[in-house]
């Protein structure tokens, strides 16, 4: 963790023209009937779990750049996210890769993160890459593959995953699969799906009353022909059948082009399946780029329907927050404050939506007000409430200021380099 007095003696040099930005603001939005502070109480309870994989460099398949002072374990990696943490005050949770950072002791490594004041979100399985020991290989698919040993050790390791999760507190798993075909034959179809769905079912029996599955699609990659688990409706019919513990979760990555993501998020809602998010970004594919650096107008999008569902009481709708990011040329734990910052911003500007007066548009059809009611909200600077969310909570005005004026890279690159550094698995 950072020391209070570091964040403080940043946010000494910050607060008076925050207080400034803070109070103009507030007068604005008061003149527009919204109370500043109503929408900084919701902000501050705002949370997104951090993956573990995301701490280190990732990297492309064309090379790795490594940084200095990357964490050598998942154990150092809990205190890079707990220095997120103290600066943001909305990352107490960790969403564990297994096995990328499995531990081998899975209660010492809930207790070090209990000590830092972190908790564990969602736990991912891997059938994805063959790891080393294991009998049969993935090449051709995991939960799907034609042959039947294989499909039992995917099953197996996913049920391994839930037992890890438990020891950890976790109450989810989240199943993003591979299984696909690159050429047209080269599997049955249908067959596949049916596969999945089976292996599925013995992972959704053996979980405890309290946890969900999560279905994660992606349209291609790695494969190129067909996936199994390929869009939000595949992931629906998975989800529906196996039960009320199993819902869909959105990578924002995991897109076809043009693809309207608001309204996937909106049709999963409305069907009472929305799961959670891997919130990302990208120009052209799969690309995990920072949150909202590409398109923050769809980010804001996405967050208007988070926000109507919230806003409506929609029954059961109660959506896991995750990060799903490869950091390969800032610095990890800044690129992270920085989308931290980002989801924030997008709610702020969603909070801001008149809901009436767009309602009201639109049982009039008139739509260049209810689109103006939008972009109203969009267009609007809420850097001074989710700093001002921050500072209530004991965190700081600007993040990344004060964690360049913290010199915690620079303390933990001198403790860490002396082993080598740390080799993250390999970025997808
Ligand atoms: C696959 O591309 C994915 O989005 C899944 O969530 C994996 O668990 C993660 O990325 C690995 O980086
Ligand atoms: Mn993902």
């Amino acid at each position: 963790m950072l020391r209070s007095d570091l964040v403080d003696r940043s946010n000494d040099a910050h607060e008076a023209a925050h207080r400034a930005d803070f109070r103009a603001l507030s007068a604005r939005l008061d003149r527009q009937g919204i109370n500043a502070s109503g929408v900084v109480d919701a902000l501050a309870a705002f949370q997104v779990a951090v993956p573990s994989w995301a701490l280190g460099t990732g990297g492309t398949r064309f090379g790795r750049f490594p940084g200095t002072g990357e964490p050598r374990d998942v154990f150092e990696k809990m205190d890079d996210i707990a220095v997120i943490h103290s600066l943001t005050r909305a990352t107490p949770r960790v969403s564990l890769h297994i096995p990328w950072d499995e531990p081998r002791d899975p209660a010492a490594l809930r207790d070090h993160a209990a000590a830092l004041g972190l908790g564990f979100d969602a736990v991912n399985s891997n059938t994805f890459q063959d790891q080393s020991a294991q009998a049969h290989s993935y090449k051709f698919g995991s939960f799907s593959n034609a042959d039947p040993g294989v499909r039992q050790q995917a099953i197996e390791h996913n049920l391994h995953v839930v037992e890890v999760g438990k020891t950890l507190g976790s109450k989810a798993i989240t199943v993003w699969l591979a299984d696909g075909t690159s050429f047209p034959g080269q599997q049955p179809l249908r067959k596949g799906f049916e596969r999945v769905l089976d292996g599925l079912r013995v992972v959704y029996d053996a979980l405890p009353d309290d946890w969900q599955i999560f279905t994660e699609h992606k349209p291609y990659e790695p494969a190129f022909y067909s996936t199994v688990v390929q869009d939000w409706g595949s992931s629906y019919l998975l989800a529906s059948s196996l039960g009320d513990k199993a819902s869909c979760l959105v990578d924002l990555g995991h897109h076809l082009p043009n693809t309207n993501i608001e309204l996937v998020v909106a049709r999963l809602i409305g069907a009472g399946r929305l799961g959670g998010f891997h919130f990302n970004d990208s120009s052209y594919g799969d690309d995990d780029l920072t949150t909202g650096s590409i398109r923050p107008y769809r980010l804001f999008l996405v967050f208007n329907e988070l926000v109507e569902a919230a806003v409506e009481r929609v029954p059961g709708f109660k959506p896991a927050y995750m990060i799903d990011q490869s950091h390969n040329l800032k610095d990890p734990i800044e690129d992270l404050l920085q989308t931290v910052d980002a989801l924030q911003t997008a709610y702020a500007q969603a909070l801001l939506v008149d809901r009436a007066g767009l309602q009201a548009a639109q049982e009039a059809n008139d739509v260049l007000m209810a689109e103006r009611a939008l972009q109203t909200a969009f267009r609007t600077d809420v850097q001074p409430l989710v700093a001002e969310a921050r500072l209530r909570l004991g965190g700081a005005i600007d993040p990344v200021a004060a964690f360049r004026a913290s010199g915690y890279r620079a303390r933990v690159a001198a403790e860490r380099e002396t082993s080598g550094g740390y080799v993250p698995p390999q970025a997808l």
